[in-house]
């Protein structure tokens, strides 16, 4: 019996369904969540997608984001099974989530975050590109037809963990899969519309100045948005998602750093590697985690004390350890 199987059979015993993914929702987080409801629905099944965060304007032409619940909104529904997916850890789904889920005795984890430390009753952890990746086999596996809707939300999880069919996770296998949702209709040019091109002005404004300020050497390039800035642009720490992507595209650069001043001293980090740099171990040792070309985490402390920390344990890094910073 393949893990498929197992879930399958969870699936056709039981009705009512909570999907669950990770605070600061993107497009594999949601696409998974938005698609595996559809799945479920598919099959006559009852399924909430639940969140701490609101949808990101991007993603809310992914059908069903107009019905993400709160996780409150779940405390006196019964649920029979919840899906995590997307999250490297449980902690991921954010405090609220978790109370939730946590003692539930039966967690089902889809995901593809190395070192994910299965922590579902029936764990579903595989290599792929994205987490959608592995619910389009689902999908297939369980024999449903793939409708336009699902085909959007199973792409825009492969164009964002691909970071636009760029990363080297880029295989023959996930195209072959790309290719078949655009045969079941989903929308590529309208997807990369909503994924990159709808920055307000203000953000354009907060780009052009980090941009402008960002700092490069010893194959290091680094950006830092204070909360001044944040304030001066009119912005907030969920603007400028894909900044860090910009300073990775300078020539001469192993990895980009982006720092973000939250509120409470907390500095949000996050990093791209170029090459064959792998910063998923950098951002473990600071309590975050991710993949090797896209990571980060979130520390504690003033702005410049956190850059300095960071920085210097990352060149400490690039320089022991020659071609891999993990
Ligand atoms: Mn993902």
């Amino acid at each position: 019996m393949t893990v498929f199987d197992e879930i399958a059979a969870v699936i056709r015993g039981n009705e009512s369904f909570a999907l669950a993914s990770h605070i600061g929702p993107e497009a594999d987080a949601l696409g998974s969540q938005l698609a595996l409801r559809l799945i479920l629905e598919a099959l006559g099944k009852e399924a909430f997608v639940v969140c701490r965060d609101p949808v990101p304007q991007s993603l809310r032409f992914l059908a069903g984001s107009n019905k993400v619940v709160l996780p409150r909104e779940l405390v006196n529904t019964p649920i029979d099974v919840w899906f995590v997916l997307d999250c490297g850890d449980l902690s991921r789904v954010g405090e609220e989530v978790h109370r939730l889920v946590a003692d539930h005795p039966m967690i089902i984890n889809i995901d593809h975050h190395q070192g994910n430390p299965r922590f579902g009753q029936i764990n579903c952890v595989e290599d792929q590109p994205s987490t959608t990746v592995i619910l389009y086999r689902l999908a297939r596996h369980l024999g449903l037809t793939i409708t336009s809707p699902l085909a959007d939300c199973l792409y825009a999880g492969i164009v964002a963990d691909t970071d636009s069919f760029r990363n080297a996770n880029v295989s023959s296998a996930v195209l072959q899969v790309a290719a078949q949702l655009l045969e079941q209709g989903a929308d590529s040019r309208e997807i990369s519309i909503q994924l990159y091109e709808r920055r307000r002005p203000r953000e354009l404004r907060l780009i052009a100045r980090v941009l402008s300020e960002a700092q490069f050497d010893d194959g290091i390039i680094w950006g830092s948005i204070s909360q001044e800035i944040f304030h001066d642009t009119g912005t907030g720490a969920n603007d400028a998602e894909r900044l860090v992507e910009e300073l990775r595209a300078t020539d001469g650069i192993r990895v980009a750093v982006l720092f973000k001043e939250l509120n409470h001293r907390r500095v949000k980090v996050s990093f791209r590697a170029k090459d064959h740099v792998a910063v998923n171990g950098i951002a473990r040792v600071f309590g975050g985690g991710g993949h090797a070309q896209a990571a980060g985490c979130l520390v504690e402390g003033e702005l410049e004390e956190v850059e300095r920390r960071v920085l210097d344990e990352l060149r400490r890094r690039l320089v022991a350890k020659g071609d891999h910073a993990g």
